[in-house]
């Protein structure tokens, strides 16, 4: 108990020495700029991405899909409160991190928005968990430091000590409430106290469910939930699941790119994934796993065509049976398999 408080106060003495608030003039900007259009933006297409977007456009889209979702009238969220919020949250992600940055922040939180504005979807959730989603999908990573939890489980460091399991993604959900805590970035400080509950703690389970390990052990009961959705939407504990598998979907979406896109995304992924294997090598003297060792690097496409497979392709097709308009993200991945397997075939 002690040392878990111990730890607790080394993980928020470390957070509280970063400035999580962004500058005025940031804010100024952002505030009085035009957004455009989620047509211009291209935020209702699954082939959406952000490569040659300038970051003022990629804070931008955040708002417009606040704006377009009917969240600041909804819950009466102030515009400049939402810059700030944005803002604060671009900020505590960070920009060293090749893959587990703002642009894959920005791309899940789309994928989340396509989703969302789908008929199928958009009919049947309700605005708390439209918000609730929203904030989760954008905050799913915050903080995160480009290893995995094995590592960090590994590792000496304070975060360690806090959680059994998924000790990154409680910290995304705690980095999470730190910003809608924060003077200035206070997003949920209009909802009656009974909505506020309800909304944070589908924000912590959405948060969560982006550990694959809990996306593996959930998935099987979704499966089963997609082939007979007849009580989908009237049983709270189907909505949840269906709330995590979305949240795995669109942080898993990259799978789904075209071509260009997914094959450039899969580097980047490479990359954190060797300085995390050569950081294993030196630091704790292991053999880090296949999928981090920089020497099986000519195994990628084999892999990627494992990862389709094995996680990415069952959730699409799930999902695409529940919600019809989701079907591009399956036919994505299956485009991509190709691409793969003809990589693999040829190395
Ligand atoms: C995934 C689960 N892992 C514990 C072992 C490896 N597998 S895998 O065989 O399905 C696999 C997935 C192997 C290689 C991979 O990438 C090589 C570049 C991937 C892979 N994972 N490929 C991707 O394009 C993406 Br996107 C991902 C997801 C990466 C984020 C997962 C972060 C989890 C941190 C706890
Ligand atoms: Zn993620």
């Amino acid at each position: 108990k002690a040392d878990k408080t111990r730890a607790k106060l080394a993980v928020t003495k470390e957070v509280l020495s970063y400035q999580i608030s962004a500058s005025q003039e940031e804010i100024d900007a952002l505030e009085e700029a035009i957004i455009p259009s989620a047509d211009a933006l291209r935020l209702l297409e699954f082939s959406f991405s952000d490569f040659e977007m300038p970051p003022t456009a990629m804070t931008q889209a955040i708002v417009r899909m606040f704006l377009d979702l009917n969240l600041p009238q909804e819950f009466s969220i102030d515009y400049k409160t939402l810059c700030q919020w944005v803002l604060s949250v671009q900020k505590c992600y960070r920009s060293n991190v090749v893959y587990h940055n703002w642009s894959h922040a920005l791309r899940t939180a789309q994928c989340m928005f396509a989703m969302l504005q789908t008929k199928e979807l958009k009919s049947n959730f309700s605005s708390l968990e439209v918000l609730a989603l929203m904030i989760a999908s954008l905050c799913h990573d915050l903080d995160h430091r480009g290893v995995n939890n094995s590592y960090i489980e590994r590792s000496n460091q304070p975060l360690a000590q806090l959680y059994g399991h998924s000790s990154l993604e409680h910290h995304h959900y705690d980095m999470c409430l730190l910003i809608l805590n924060n003077p200035g970035s206070q997003i949920l400080s209009s909802l009656s106290l009974k909505e506020y509950k309800t909304c944070v703690q589908m924000i912590e389970k959405n948060i969560l469910a982006t550990d694959l390990a809990i996306y593996i052990e959930k998935r099987a009961k979704f499966f089963k939930i997609a082939q007979n959705t007849s009580c989908l939407w009237t049983d709270e504990g189907h909505r949840e699941l269906l709330r995590s598998m979305l949240m795995t979907a669109s942080d898993i979406c990259a799978i789904t790119k075209p071509w260009p896109v997914q094959k450039q995304i899969a580097e980047l992924v490479a990359t954190e994934f060797y300085a995390q294997g050569d950081r294993e090598k030196c630091e704790f003297n292991i053999q880090p796993m296949e999928v981090m060792d920089r020497e099986n690097s000519t195994r990628l496409p084999h892999m990627q065509v494992a990862y389709i497979d094995g996680i990415c392709s069952p959730l699409y097709e799930a999902l695409a049976s529940i919600c019809k308009s989701c079907s591009p993200l399956k036919e994505g991945c299956r485009r991509n398999r190709k691409h793969w397997q003809q990589l693999a075939d040829s190395g």
